[in-house]
């Protein structure tokens, strides 16, 4: 197994850096209210303004909960989203992958600190969840469907994993055992427990890894059960919604109708049992977490009912519901998955906890599968749209990340309104930005996996990594400059005198490869290409230098045809970047740009932190009416298109809307 990875590729170190030392402490004021921000309310689907616009409550909801348990008269006001607890349990996952990157002494105090407070605000039975306690505490597990108390629960759960991991301090450990434990109670086939699970996929996800962790039997068999028992009874939330109504309850979303056209089974994967849904319905977000959890599972117990539901997703999602940015969900109503090849452009929805969550499930499914296609959709969703999910200056986040964007048109079209042409500061609903700090943070878990004897390669990420593999202790030096170059260098820097197997990923968009071993070039007999991995024959040693190049050139790439939103278009890519044009560099109706023949590439240290762009000489159609107040028809007989010459600009895909605001467009005319 890895023991401990150093990053030190300048692409994800600076990255990293970013988050560690802008994102986070950012995130920290934030969450405390120790800064101003303008709350950005229009991502939650409802009606958000009834939330704060400048206050987020995420600390102070526990302070006050904790004032509350103690029996305090007014305990002050618990503000924000019902799973606004979450937030505060994202933060601190990020924190703890950041303290086994390196020494914060300064973010682990606050993390500290902030345990305590949960750890104060939670009952003695364990249960935790600051609405429920202080604004309804007689709905506790009744409500759900929306009331995410076991998604915040996964979060807490999650964190205090890695916080474990990190730290080896046990306090957050026992908060999130004594949690678990409460739900242990409370849910499960005995009678008298509650049989069903979240509306928020979540919890069974963070159970594996608690049990992964703790090696209790007790989560892992509740992960299991959580994961199955879904669409047993469609009707499980249904009926929690019409009781709710009946009780006269409010809704848990503001401004969101408790029985809702789109709250009903398939917005919570619920329908029918997980291993017959055959399709990627309803909300995105919970759709790949469920996944990741039906991934891991399988690893995990070897049950076939989870294995073939994870494949049933995986299919369904890859093959007919992804973007070509790694973005999923195609629309903002119940921010949800729709139908197969239905992924327009501009009114997309693509969160960036969706992209998260795919990486976790594509994580998982390579755990199981070892398949390498699992890994290049890693790379798609990690390289393209997480990191579109920030700023480059980490401090602004995309919840919605379109591949077409026109400012105007996103002010003047309702059905655009989601589609964000700035990054704000924060959301009203802000499960993005801290998703995204873990994410990043935690890039060292994705670098390499082990299966018995083996080392499997699967990002290329410079960096050292010390593993111990059934006792052999390993080091192994990764060196490369990608994604802007193709050559990955491994040096074996220690290994017993057995020597190990080794396996890399070669991406499905690599044409051509080649391989050298001690500067020996090796021939096609010396390894085995299986299921997107190159395996080595003999086994490396200690001293062994191993380089692998891909050749990366840029890529034209086109769409199903079924995608109609693609149809006739070309997307470039170049290895796992996909790139994009903007206005800034390319001027405004990015819709009359043609490519043309040539895509030549150079690396700007300058533009944008350092990326490399691409160029094309192609054209642009003119008519004299574009860009100017003439009056001329709308329509008109078609007439022979006239162009002008045009060096058009690309830029990574991930780094755009960090200059003016602006077009933006992935999918490009062809030359004509
Ligand atoms: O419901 C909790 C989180 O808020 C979801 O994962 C996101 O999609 C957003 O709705
Ligand atoms: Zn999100």
């Amino acid at each position: 197994m890895l023991e401990k990875i150093t990053i030190t590729s300048p692409f994800w170190r600076e990255r990293q850096q970013i988050i560690a030392k802008e994102m986070i402490p950012y995130q920290w004021e934030v969450i405390n209210d120790l800064k101003q921000v303008d709350i950005a309310v229009t991502n939650t689907g409802g009606d958000s303004s009834a939330l704060d616009s400048d206050k987020s409550y995420v600390v102070e909801n526990f302070k006050v909960a904790a004032k509350k348990k103690q029996g305090e008269a007014n305990p002050g006001k618990r503000g924000g989203m019902v799973f606004q607890d979450s937030d505060a349990y994202k933060w601190l996952e990020a924190v703890a992958y950041t303290l086994e990157c390196q020494d914060a002494p300064e973010l682990r105090a606050k993390a500290d600190q902030l345990i305590e407070i949960i750890g104060a605000a939670q009952e003695d039975d364990g249960y935790l969840n600051t609405y429920f306690q202080v604004i309804e505490p007689d709905r506790k597990y009744q409500s759900l469907y929306m009331s995410h108390e076991l998604y915040c629960a996964g979060h807490l759960i999650e964190a205090a994993v890695a916080y474990t991991m990190a730290t080896g301090t046990k306090k957050f450990l026992e908060i999130a055992c004594k949690l678990a434990d409460n739900i242990d109670a409370n849910f499960g086939p005995e009678e008298g427990k509650i049989h069903g699970a979240d509306g928020h996929e979540e919890i069974e996800l963070a159970l594996l890894r608690l049990y992964e962790l703790t090696k209790e039997e007790r989560y892992l068999k509740l992960a299991e059960y959580l994961l199955l028992i879904r669409g047993q009874d469609p009707d499980f939330f249904t009926a929690q919604q019409r009781r709710d109504v009946e009780l006269g309850r409010k809704s848990l979303i503001p401004g969101l109708e408790i029985i809702h056209p789109d709250f009903k089974a398939p917005y919570f994967q619920s329908d029918k049992p997980v291993e017959e849904q055959m399709e990627a319905k309803g909300h995105a977000v919970r759709v790949v977490y469920l996944c990741s959890a039906l991934a891991l599972g399988a690893v995990l117990t070897g049950n076939e009912r989870l294995k073939r539901a994870a494949d049933n997703y995986w299919r369904n999602i890859i093959q007919k519901r992804m973007y070509i940015t790694g973005a999923i969900g195609s629309t903002p109503h119940g921010e949800a998955f729709t139908g197969d090849y239905d992924l327009p452009n501009d009114s997309v929805y693509g969160e960036t906890c969706a992209s998260v969550g795919l990486i976790f499930f594509a994580h998982n499914m390579l755990r199981e599968r070892h398949d390498g296609a699992m890994g290049d959709v890693m790379e798609q969703a990690l390289y393209n749209t997480v990191l579109a999910g920030m700023n480059l200056d980490g401090k602004g986040f995309f919840y919605v990340n379109p591949l077409e964007a026109n400012p105007y048109l996103s002010k003047v079209n309702p059905g655009l309104r989601h589609v964000l042409t700035r990054r704000p500061g924060w959301f009203a609903c802000a499960c993005c930005p801290p998703n995204l700090a873990r994410m990043v943070m935690s890039l060292g878990h994705y670098v390499y996996q082990t299966k018995q004897d083996t080392i499997l390669s699967d990002l290329f990420v410079d960096s050292c990594a010390k593993f111990n593999l059934a006792g052999q202790h390993i080091t192994l030096k990764q060196s490369t400059n990608y994604p802007w170059e193709g050559t990955i260098a491994y040096e074996v820097q220690e290994a017993g005198a057995a020597g190990f197997k080794f396996a890399v990923r070669v991406p499905q968009w690599c044409e051509h490869f080649s391989l050298k071993l001690n500067q020996h070039e090796l021939g096609a007999g010396a390894y085995e290409l299986k299921h997107g991995y190159l395996y080595l024959k003999e086994h490396l040693h200690q001293g062994d230098l191993l380089e692998l190049t891909l050749e990366l050139k840029p890529m034209l790439v086109e769409a199903d045809p079924r995608i109609s939103a693609d149809y006739g278009k070309q997307a470039v890519l170049r290895g796992p970047i996909v790139y994009c044009v903007e206005e800034v560099d390319n001027g405004a109706n990015l819709q009359c740009l043609h490519l043309g023949a040539d895509l030549e590439g150079h690396y700007e240290d300058k533009l944008l932190g350092g990326v490399y762009v691409l160029e094309s000489h192609g054209q642009r159609r003119i008519r004299p009416e574009l860009g100017q107040e003439i009056a001329s028809p709308l329509y008109r007989k078609v007439q022979p298109a006239q162009f002008e010459e045009q060096l058009i600009k690309l830029i990574p895909y991930f780094a755009w809307c960090n200059r003016s605001e602006g077009e933006m467009r992935v999918w490009l005319n062809p030359q004509p």
